[in-house]
């Protein structure tokens, strides 16, 4: 970052710092990864500088050669990795990939079921405080409040009555499998649209650790920054038959020119996906996610769903008081190890004060963290838990991480 340092010394210090703060800390934060440098040089590249309105080989613009033949390479990529028969590289992130998916199939008012945000749901997925929840009509769903898990039945007989124009599954904090084959059958019986959003668990989905919901679904979306250890950016997979609703939402639909840089880098991160090494990756983040569940259960920490079948781990802390998750992800950052509070299904307190911790693993397998170290990170977990205000022991627990992380790579 030589040219920054001598242009911009303010702004080169606080990326400096980020980058001490990445080394040094276990990050856990489920929905993040740190890709790898061929992914950051793509995202860098000159590639920033084009504009590319429309599609490869029909374009707005002249001088798109060759910005066509990298968006062609990415789809392609997509749709070999995915098993998908369409793929649109464009939306910029999560939220307005499953913005075009809307404006694709629905008109304001729509009836649509997304999963509730409390329950491990998204904003975008019909939370009133989104353009979702704003613009269309939701009929939510939830999860058993004694399991924590998804009940079949009961979203089908939600679809059968409410007859929804569109059926969203996928999660942000549900620590389960999904059935998409099932939420495929429901919407098929009441006439619907299915979306799967799998942006939490689409590197696991291309490894084939968690079940695909393709190429059986309507329309599946993702993000490209999380398990699938891509840039931050957005991917929709469709049926060949919904390809040109799909594109023409995208753009002009929802977007203007497309972060070409970005989607250069989405081509690098599907072919480092493509490969055995990172089938062995996501194994390992499921296997790490596993172990870290139990070493938090053996210490007596309660887990919604009492375990996981992914990367992340939802952990409910009404044992100890509600509304305590906030308190206790910040004594957890001072001891060095960073998630995120979240609301618990029925949550007893408010999304402000919630009374859970969310927390997942891919940053830690990416580093090349294994079992035994996190039997060793659960413990601290639970001990910071039991005792967050307790100065000594945060200091204690921040030496040990800092010990710990300056043995596994980084960049
Ligand atoms: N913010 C993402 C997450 O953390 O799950 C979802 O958009």
């Amino acid at each position: 970052m030589e040219s920054l340092k001598n242009s911009d010394l303010e702004i080169y210090s606080y990326i400096s710092a980020e980058l001490e703060r990445q080394k040094n800390v276990l990050n856990m934060i489920p929905s993040e990864n740190y890709v790898s440098s061929a992914v950051m040089e793509a995202c860098g590249s000159v590639l920033m500088n084009k504009y590319a309105e429309g599609y490869p080989f029909k374009r707005y613009y002249q001088g798109n050669k060759n910005v066509d033949e990298v968006e062609k390479t990415a789809i392609e990529r997509a749709k070999k990795l995915f098993g998908a028969e369409h793929a649109n590289v464009q939306p910029l992130s999560g939220s307005p990939a499953n913005a075009a998916v809307f404006l694709a199939f629905l008109n304001p008012g729509d009836k649509f079921m997304g999963l509730d945000l409390a329950c491990g749901g998204h904003l975008t997925h019909g939370s009133p405080v989104n353009f979702s929840g704003k613009i269309y009509h939701n009929i939510p769903y939830g999860v058993d409040k004694e399991t924590g898990l998804l009940n079949m039945d009961e979203i089908r007989e939600i679809a059968l009555k409410e007859k929804p124009k569109m059926i969203i599954s996928g999660l942000t904090a549900y620590p389960r499998k999904i059935d998409f084959r099932k939420f495929q059958d429901i919407a098929e019986e009441v006439g619907a649209i299915h979306v799967a959003d799998i942006s939490h668990v689409a590197g696991l989905v291309a490894s084939g650790v968690y079940p695909s919901p393709l190429p059986f679904t309507d329309i599946v979306v993702t993000t490209t920054h999380k398990t699938l250890r891509g840039p931050r950016g957005g991917l929709i997979l469709c049926k060949e038959k919904y390809a040109k609703q799909i594109d023409k939402a995208v753009f002009p639909g929802m977007q203007g020119g497309p972060h070409e840089n970005t989607i250069a880098a989405k081509a690098v991160a599907f072919k480092e996906a493509d490969s055995e090494d990172f089938k062995r990756y996501s194994l390992q983040v499921v296997k790490n996610a596993k172990t870290l569940s139990e070493a938090l259960m053996n210490e007596g920490i309660k887990l919604v769903s009492d375990g996981t079948d992914n990367h992340l781990i939802l952990i409910d802390l009404t044992f100890y008081g509600v509304g305590l998750g906030k308190e206790i992800a910040e004594a957890l950052e001072e001891a060095g190890i960073c998630l995120n509070a979240n609301t618990i299904p029925y949550d007893p307190s408010t999304p402000f004060k919630p009374s859970g911790l969310r927390l997942g693993t891919p940053i830690l397998t990416t580093r090349g963290m294994k079992e035994e170290e996190m039997k060793l990170i659960g413990k601290w977990i639970a001990d910071v838990i039991k005792e967050h205000k307790n100065p000594e022991l945060l200091k204690e627990v921040r030496d040990r991480v800092k010990e710990l992380c300056g043995k596994f790579r980084f960049y």
